[in-house]
């Protein structure tokens, strides 16, 4: 052992001896590796605690059953009006997002490395329904192959960051790792039309933990580095905070629209606009119709249309028509 490790070094040595469970055995273990000053006398250790963590890592895969024959945890059915992913560093608060957001049982500790395998949800906004999944550390390495197979199939991603917890250096490192795996994340700029979806991701950054105090601070610092690019989104999961206003971005960032179909049965004054049907934006009254059932849009005749792509309420449009979020079309065939 080298004698000129920094006391900080020492302490998380202690926590090492000290952890009940793998996780934290494993969180003390990073942390060694990060205080560790970067010089030849320390290169042998460096590579014990290494092979350590990565044994310590694939124990806790077989234990949860990651490498098992059973159903694969993170292939998860897609769902609701598009899949918006919560990704982030270890303890950061994506857990207790989902929770609140969404009402679905996921861990929440406030040790490191809780969540072993994705848990989704669905998260109500505005009548329509968006699937949240939880996932866990993007850093964690016994997960991250399965990990980024989900990744690729989420349409948003929510990037969490703990204000308390040097959140500027966390996100450039998640972002430096994210792109190492081939992500290309966009914020208000992605042309999702010509980009591959696979691997072009547009991303909010959820800057969370801010009813802790001197977390404000770090939102500003957060919000002059980063919001010239993405979306920086001020959040509370604790006290419930900030989880309408990401609803907003991640409609936005799906970049779809919710049409309301009313047959002409149905009165006017008697209609209720629920349970939209979800289009990309630039959708026609004939693509609305398909939606609704592909035989409709075949004999679809004309539409009648009230709501802003309209010029007037009531106006009959055809099935070219391009239509905006929150028209009622009345389908004539
Ligand atoms: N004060 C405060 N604490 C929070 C907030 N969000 C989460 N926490 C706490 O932070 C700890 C970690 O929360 P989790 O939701 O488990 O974090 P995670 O990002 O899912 O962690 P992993 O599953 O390890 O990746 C818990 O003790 C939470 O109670 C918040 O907004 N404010
Ligand atoms: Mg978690």
């Amino acid at each position: 052992m080298p004698t000129n490790v920094p006391p900080q070094y020492r302490e998380a040595e202690q926590r090492f001896r000290d952890a009940e469970t793998v996780q934290a055995k494993i969180a003390a273990l990073q942390e060694m590796l990060q205080i560790m000053p970067k010089h030849k006398g320390t290169d042998h250790l460096k590579a014990q605690l290494r092979s350590r963590l990565s044994k310590l890592m694939s124990d806790l895969e077989t234990a949860t059953g990651g490498k098992g024959g059973r159903t694969e945890p993170f292939s998860i059915p897609k769902d609701g009006a598009g899949r918006v992913t919560l990704i982030g560093p270890t303890n950061v608060g994506k857990s207790l997002i989902l929770s609140n957001a969404t009402g679905a049982k996921t861990k929440v500790g406030a040790y490191a490395l809780s969540t072993q395998e994705p848990v989704p949800g669905m998260y109500p906004f505005n009548d329509i329904y968006f699937q949240m999944v939880d996932t866990p550390p993007i850093n964690n390495i016994a997960t991250q192959s399965r990990l980024y197979g989900l990744l690729r199939t989420s349409d948003v991603f929510i990037f969490v960051s703990d204000l308390t917890n040097n959140p500027i250096e966390q996100t450039h490192q998640s972002f430096r790792e994210l792109k190492e795996w081939g992500f290309k994340l966009a914020g208000k700029t992605i042309n999702t039309d010509i980009e591959d979806r696979q691997v072009h991701k547009p991303t909010l950054i959820l800057c969370n933990k801010a009813d802790i105090p001197d977390a404000l601070d770090q939102y500003e610092i957060m919000e002059q580095e980063f919001s010239s690019t993405f979306p920086v989104i001020m959040a509370s999961a604790e006290e419930n905070v900030g989880l309408d206003e990401l609803g907003h971005h991640i409609f936005e960032a799906l970049k779809i629209i919710r049409v309301y179909t009313k047959s002409p049965r149905e009165k006017l004054n008697d209609f209720e606009k629920k349970e939209p049907v979800v289009l990309p934006i630039g959708s026609t009254v004939a693509e609305a119709a398909q939606q609704v059932h592909k035989d409709l849009s075949r004999s679809l005749k004309y539409g009648v249309l009230w709501g802003e792509s309209g010029k007037f309420d009531g106006q009959r449009v055809g099935r070219n028509h391009v239509m905006t979020d929150g028209d009622i079309i009345e389908i004539h065939i």
